[in-house]
């Protein structure tokens, strides 16, 4: 594993966990923060045999936003360029599911991150937010289109134009967080939830979330076409065989590719 000063990088069986540790800046994504989170994030997507990769914080923060410092005197086409984060699109392209486990602070680019991941698992402290219209700037790691798509507009457009956060339990109830638990439980948790996830057949798992993402992105007649042509390219696998046998045989299946 490459030396990095910002994260900490591990695996647990086919679990990858990534660890935001910048604890004197509650995890302030700055160039570097972001540079080894993609590097790490990468390697794990491009590795057969991880099937689920967590991101997490500190208890305090998940990460509270780009870092502020770095980025205060960039002008229109260092930004528009990607600021301090040139490469952070790559993250958006990764196949593996990802789940983000939150503690404490998640705000702007910290609330972001967690969105680009496939499942939002909460601790109790969880604290969400869009504050940076306090900042004189708007979201700008896809906000302003992931959180009215995740929590519907008129909320959002409450959340993104005061900047006020939102706890755990209304997240929840809004639909950001997939589940809530108590915070010293939330490590346990989402290590169990991507075990699960890394047991399944890993082909069926990028199709799932590539089905998942095509709901994001697509009007609901393409996405159904896009639905229609992965489902009948499932069982062109061995594991498709393999699992649809495994359950008529009663027991459990043995698949090839996870
Ligand atoms: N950037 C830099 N430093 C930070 C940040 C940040 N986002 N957040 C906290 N810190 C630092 C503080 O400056 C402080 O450092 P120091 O001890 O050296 O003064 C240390 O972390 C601890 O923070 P506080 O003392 O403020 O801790 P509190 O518990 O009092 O407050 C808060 C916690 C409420 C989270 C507070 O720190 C805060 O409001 N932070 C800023 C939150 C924010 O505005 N985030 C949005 C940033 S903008 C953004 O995310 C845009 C993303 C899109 C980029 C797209 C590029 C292409």
């Amino acid at each position: 594993m490459d030396a990095y000063t910002c994260i900490i990088a591990e695996t647990r069986g086919r679990v990858a966990t990534i660890t935001l540790n910048r604890p004197e800046a509650l995890n302030a994504l700055n160039g570097a923060l972001v540079r080894e989170l993609i590097d790490a994030a990468t390697g794990f997507d491009a590795d057969p045999g991880i099937g689920a990769i967590v991101i997490t914080g500190s208890a305090k923060a998940f990460a509270a936003g780009a870092d502020i410092k770095e980025m205060a005197e960039h002008g229109y086409a260092e930004m528009l360029l990607g600021g301090p984060f040139p490469g952070w699109v790559g993250f958006e392209r990764l196949r593996t599911p990802i789940i983000a486990a939150v503690s404490g602070f998640a705000l702007g680019g910290g609330c972001e991150l967690a969105m680009m991941c496939d499942i939002i698992l909460a601790a109790d402290t969880a604290k969400f937010g869009q504050p940076e219209i306090t900042l004189g700037i708007l979201p700008g790691f896809g906000g302003s289109q992931r959180l009215p798509r995740a929590i519907g507009k008129y909320k959002a457009a409450e959340m993104i134009l005061t900047g006020r956060m939102m706890g755990a339990e209304e997240a929840e109830r809004a639909g950001l967080v997939s589940r809530i638990v108590p915070a010293d439980e939330l490590l346990a948790e989402a290590a169990a939830l991507a075990e699960t996830i890394a047991s399944k057949s890993l082909p069926a798992v990028i199709a799932a979330k590539d089905a998942l993402q095509a709901a994001q992105e697509m009007p609901l007649a393409e996405g159904l076409r896009f639905e229609r042509q992965a489902f009948a390219a499932a069982f062109a696998t061995e594991d498709q065989k393999e699992g649809m046998r495994a359950f008529a045989e009663k027991r459990a299946p043995e698949f090839r590719h996870r």
